[in-house]
């Protein structure tokens, strides 16, 4: 119980590094912001490296660390496990975590395989007859203009979806000598910009027009096949500094290895609905630094979203006089969209971080009301099934290639 009466729940998060980061701020700013039902606790984090661990334990005010997961996952006083891991060891933690009871936050996307995610869905499902929560980080659903574009489309605004286009476009590997961190090795991130980041594109159409994607013709390639193994620590990105190599890791690099994961993917894909949709989802968009874009085309209207200006969503609505028409900037900053009440007056705007934050009260809110979070474990395996078309169909030369709905 905290001092005002509340029942608290103790945290146990696996993993320190950006996404770590990332989770801890949250943890700690949700109580601060939002009249949450629940109040984490930081009681551990774990990490292999007790001495890189510790120092981020310390800066975001963890109680202790635990270098073996295992240990962290039995401990009494950790009630919900943060799984904040590159995805070859997700499965094995979040499986152990809920056959222990414990409610799990885990990162996306969901796991390296199918094969995985089924089990972790299947593991779930049986918890949560005992009452034990999951939910799959796909944070970005929680950007307030994300969340107004979902209510835009379920509120009727943009009517039958004709078109739906969307992009992830970074830059971070596009220079040669970026070294080979562990989002390009196969085994342990299971595809590459595909998976990293075209995963999120692929939830948020999906989230966006509560539609789902039926079936795909894609290609992958990788445009630089060796890379400077990494000499040192590996900053948020696998890269010292957070971006690209600093010239001192460039010159001690002398060992290269192979990337095995796509550096980019393109895609065209069907919805439910009927709508046709092109996908890209790239590290080599020099200049594009995070540009998550998505474009809705619909019969009454259209929606268009860029990551890169997060705190606005543009809207045209069809329906009203031509002379009228084009699309409005709307600054999604007003008390009355979604999340925002808990930060700052209108025009004071948002970040990266607040979504992280925004995930962290809804599961806990649903936690404490006894309800099922979204996006659920479930919602991260028909993401996995797109990505497992995806690379099926560049297998085989962009053959279309049909999706489970
Ligand atoms: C690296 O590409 C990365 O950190 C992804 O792993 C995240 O999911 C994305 O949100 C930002 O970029």
């Amino acid at each position: 119980m905290t001092d005002d009466g509340k029942p608290t729940l103790g945290i146990g998060m696996v993993g320190y590094s950006f996404m770590g980061a990332a989770h801890s701020q949250a943890w700690r700013s949700a109580p601060s912001f939002f009249d949450v039902p629940v109040v984490p606790v930081l009681r551990a984090l774990g990490g292999r490296n007790a001495e890189a661990a510790g120092e981020v334990a310390r800066r975001f005010g963890w109680e202790s660390v635990e270098t073996d997961w295992r240990q962290l996952v039995a401990r009494d006083d950790v009630e919900l496990v943060d799984v904040c891991t590159p995805g070859d060891t997700h499965a094995e933690i979040a499986i152990a975590a809920l056959e222990a009871g414990k409610h799990v936050l885990c990162e996306k996307p969901l796991a390296n395989t199918v094969e995985e995610a089924e089990a972790m869905v299947a593991a779930a499902e049986k918890a949560a007859d005992s009452g034990v929560r999951s939910l799959v980080g796909f944070t970005y659903r929680r950007v307030p203009a994300i969340a107004l574009a979902r209510q835009l489309v379920a509120d009727g605004r943009i009517g039958r979806i004709y078109h739906v286009r969307a992009q992830y476009l970074q830059d971070w590997i596009s220079d040669p000598e970026a070294p080979l961190s562990w989002r390009l090795q196969k085994d342990r991130a299971g595809s590459g910009a595909l998976g990293d980041i075209g995963a999120h594109v692929i939830d948020l159409t999906q989230h966006i027009t509560g539609e789902r994607i039926t079936g795909v013709s894609a290609m992958l390639e990788t445009f630089v096949k060796e890379r400077p193994v990494p000499s040192s620590f590996s900053g948020p990105l696998g890269t010292t500094g957070g971006t690209l190599p600093s010239s001192a890791e460039k010159r001690a690099s002398a060992e290269r290895g192979p990337v095995t994961v796509d550096d980019a993917a393109v895609f065209m894909a069907r919805f439910t609905g009927g709508a046709l949709a092109s996908f890209e989802a790239t590290r080599f968009a020099s200049g594009r630094k995070n540009a998550i874009r998505i474009e809705i085309n619909g019969a009454n209207g259209s929606l268009a979203f860029d990551f890169e200006d997060m705190n606005v969503l543009q809207v045209h609505d069809h329906t009203v006089d031509p002379r009228l028409g084009g699309f409005t900037r709307v600054l999604v900053t007003e008390p009355s969209h979604p999340y925002v009440e808990g930060w700052w007056p209108p025009g004071h705007l948002l970040g990266y971080e607040h979504a992280f934050t925004h995930q962290a009260v809804d599961l806990l809110t649903a936690i404490a009301g006894g309800t099922d979070p979204a996006p659920s474990f479930a919602d991260g395996l028909v993401v996995q099934r797109i990505l497992a078309a995806v690379e099926e169909s560049a297998a085989a030369n962009s053959a279309w290639t049909e999706v489970p709905v």
